[in-house]
């Protein structure tokens, strides 16, 4: 069974490759939490860096919530969490403490020249595509209409390439360690 995205249904990218990563995600999910109900998170996956040659590797997740966010609200959501996390741009994909992306909100389509949704590229990303097969295994790409099984297999996604630093639905846990 294949489902389209509810229209309230938020859907955000998840990245840190600068200081205390687990400690950036955490603190990400938690603040998404706070504005999205029904809260979905990822494992987090440790993933090689994609674009950038000389980086450390990233900590990727992807978080899915249900609200009523419009693109600009979502996007400012986006900026004020990582800005929370002291998040720097001296310049164009720099390494950087916390990275949140909006992946998807419900079935709108945005193209404007800040903003695009869904956001680009994620079909040829494997450190988005993979943790979003955690949270949305039955989604339906809401441009192609293509459903992210297809996609995956095309795409040749492989979730057994990225260690597990944290489990499903363990990075809004309460608990410390
Ligand atoms: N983000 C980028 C560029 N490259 N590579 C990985 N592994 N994970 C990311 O989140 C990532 C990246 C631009 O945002
Ligand atoms: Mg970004
Ligand atoms: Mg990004």
């Amino acid at each position: 069974v294949t489902t389209v995205l509810s229209p309230r249904t938020a859907v955000f990218a998840l990245g840190a490759n600068l200081g205390d990563r687990l400690a950036a995600l955490r603190e990400g999910a938690r603040l998404l939490a706070e504005t999205l109900e029904d809260v979905r998170v990822s494992a987090v996956y440790e993933t090689p860096p994609e674009g950038g040659a000389d980086q450390p590797d990233y900590l990727n997740a992807v978080v899915a919530g249900e609200g009523d966010l419009s693109p600009r609200t979502a996007l400012a959501l986006a900026r004020s969490i990582e800005a929370a996390q002291g998040r720097e741009r001296p310049f164009a994909g720099a390494p950087r403490t916390l990275d949140v992306d909006v992946l998807f909100l419900g079935h709108v389509l945005v193209d404007e020249a800040d903003l695009r949704i869904p956001h680009p590229r994620w079909q040829v990303r494997d450190f988005v595509g993979v943790p979003l097969m955690d949270v949305l295994p039955d989604m339906v790409d809401p441009e192609s209409g293509v459903s992210l099984a297809t996609i995956a297999r095309r795409a040749g996604w492989d979730s057994s390439r990225f260690p597990v630093v944290e489990a499903r639905g363990s990075l809004l846990s309460l608990e410390v360690r």
